[in-house]
């Protein structure tokens, strides 16, 4: 029986139970054999996030602090620093479901504008006891199999307010397939730009987790 584990980072993953009945002659003998399939379990490291243009900080902490970028190369990756600090990005993890492992990352874009960019990175570890792959990312409950749109290399386009006209995009390096070891650790980083559409002055709060999936059932979905 292949039981398909699949698990948002921290959830605590299921044991299969298998049931295997025996019948004989007149009497019906119930055999219970519990399969331990090994636990998928993977976190956010605590400590491992660093960004561009953090809040709160005073002046002087030079490349992660101050003056804005803006996404001069857009489409393509990159940025240039502006003379002006405008606005800021907040990143914050989360346990969501209270199992002490962070599972949830919450960005927030205070204050910002056509262009504004900020770049993201942090750490995954595995925790668990079986190999898994990266395999899907969630981002305000949408999940995505793919972040990057090679041939434009813009990303992947997001409405955060729902008024239908995107106002951010998503570029993340492709980690997505990558097989971790129990006891390993993968970086993971992505770009944010905030787009023409986004309202003036806006704070943005986006809600990102990653799923993994046991090592041998990875698959990508055709569209
Ligand atoms: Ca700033
Ligand atoms: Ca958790
Ligand atoms: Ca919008």
């Amino acid at each position: 029986m292949t039981k398909k584990l699949i698990k948002q980072i921290g959830v605590l993953a299921l044991i299969g139970v298998v049931l295997v009945a025996l019948a004989m002659w007149s009497e019906s003998l119930s055999v219970n054999t519990t399969v331990k399939t090994g636990e998928l379990d993977w976190r956010f490291v605590p400590g491992s996030v660093i960004y561009l243009d953090a809040c709160g900080l005073p002046p002087g902490y030079g490349f992660f602090r101050g003056n804005d970028w803006n996404a001069s190369y857009y489409p393509m990756p990159g940025a240039l620093q502006l003379d002006k600090d405008v606005g800021c990005t907040e990143v914050n993890l989360l346990d969501t479901d209270g199992d002490g492992d962070y599972d949830t990352m919450e960005v927030t874009l205070n204050n910002v504008y056509p262009w504004y960019y900020t770049h993201i990175a942090f750490k995954v570890h595995n925790d668990g006891t079986i190999p898994l792959k990266i395999w899907r990312v969630v981002i305000n409950d949408v999940a995505y199999y793919e972040l990057n749109e090679q041939e434009l290399q813009q990303g992947v386009e997001l409405d955060l307010n729902g008024d239908g006209e995107p106002d951010v995009t998503v570029w993340w390096g492709d980690n997505f397939g990558v097989q971790l070891e129990p006891c390993w650790s993968a970086d993971i980083s992505f770009d944010l730009t905030v787009l023409q559409a986004a309202p003036e002055g806006a704070t943005l709060t986006i809600y990102i987790s990653f799923e993994a999936i046991q090592w041998n059932e990875y698959y990508v979905p055709t569209p």
